[in-house]
């Protein structure tokens, strides 16, 4: 598990000359790092919020979710760096930021938010690694230096978690699913969540047509025939295991819309 490391990545913003957020379309706000903007606007450096894997939302829900944080005075902009959209947008966001030549800038957020993606998408092939699940092979490790354009180049860093985020993405996101210790509390919150916001959630994903998360773990290990060895019940941690997993792949789909009449906090 990578521990978040908050002096390097200090360090790392106080070299650059400007600060890339990057955050997942599907949970914006779970996903956001106050403390990472709290960075920025310590050093004074330049901040784009990128909001990325927007082909996983509906185009009214990315479009409400810039105006929400340009409403608060942040640029945001929509990428989905799989399928190359924003990279124009994004670049310009960066050369209006920061104008002084050659510029660098930090590429931070929450681990699987797709850093790197991003400087791929720039590339124009894979140059940075990535992976699809927290803890499988290809994510950062360390920082890495990419020229994306003429004088303009992007730090990748590693996924590192701020501890006073988003509990249930900080879980996650932090852990491989298989070293999760307790997988079904997570799972539960993760299914409730998502059920919320897509009650046909698991009818979609795995043809279960149930609302309740407990119930639907169970059905998910009966139909792929995990159980425990001992007792001979449904092994419902490998099914939360499974659960977790399909959110990092999309499979399990659902997407969180901006609060309404929320208070402006900033
Ligand atoms: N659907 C979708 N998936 C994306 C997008 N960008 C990245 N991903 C996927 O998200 C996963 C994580 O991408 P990475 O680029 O490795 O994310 P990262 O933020 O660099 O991850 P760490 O280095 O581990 O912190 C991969 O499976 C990517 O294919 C996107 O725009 N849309
Ligand atoms: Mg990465």
């Amino acid at each position: 598990m990578l521990l978040a490391d908050w002096h390097s990545l200090a360090r790392a913003v106080k070299r650059s000359d400007g600060v890339i957020e990057v955050v997942d379309a599907r949970d914006p706000l779970g996903t956001r790092s106050r403390r990472l903007e709290g960075i920025a606007r310590a050093f004074n450096r330049p901040f784009i919020l990128v909001l990325n894997k927007v082909d996983l939302v509906p185009k009214w829900d990315s479009k409400a979710w810039i105006d929400y944080f340009s409403s608060r005075g942040i640029r945001a902009v929509p990428v989905s760096a799989i399928r190359r959209k924003g990279k124009e947008e994004l670049l310009k966001a960066m050369k209006e930021a920061v104008k002084e030549r050659p510029a660098t800038f930090v590429i931070a957020g929450y681990p699987k938010t797709g850093k790197s993606s991003i400087i791929n998408m720039f590339k124009g092939y894979r140059s940075a690694p990535t992976s699809p699940v927290p803890g499988s092979p290809g994510y950062t490790r360390g920082y890495t230096i990419y020229k994306v354009s003429q004088n303009i180049y992007i730090l990748d860093t590693p996924g590192t978690i701020p501890v006073e985020g988003d509990y249930l993405e900080s879980v996650i996101r932090g852990r491989a699913p298989e070293e999760l210790s307790d997988p079904v509390k997570p799972a539960v919150m993760l299914l409730e969540r998502a059920l919320t916001y897509n009650p046909n959630l698991a009818l979609r994903a795995y043809g279960i047509a149930e609302r309740d998360p407990y119930v639907i773990l169970e059905m998910i290990a009966r139909r792929r025939s995990w159980f425990y060895k001992s007792t001979g019940d449904p092994n419902i941690e490998e099914a939360a295991r499974a659960v977790i997993r399909d959110y990092h792949k999309a499979k399990l789909w659902f997407f969180v819309p901006p609060p309404v009449n929320e208070a402006r906090t900033g």
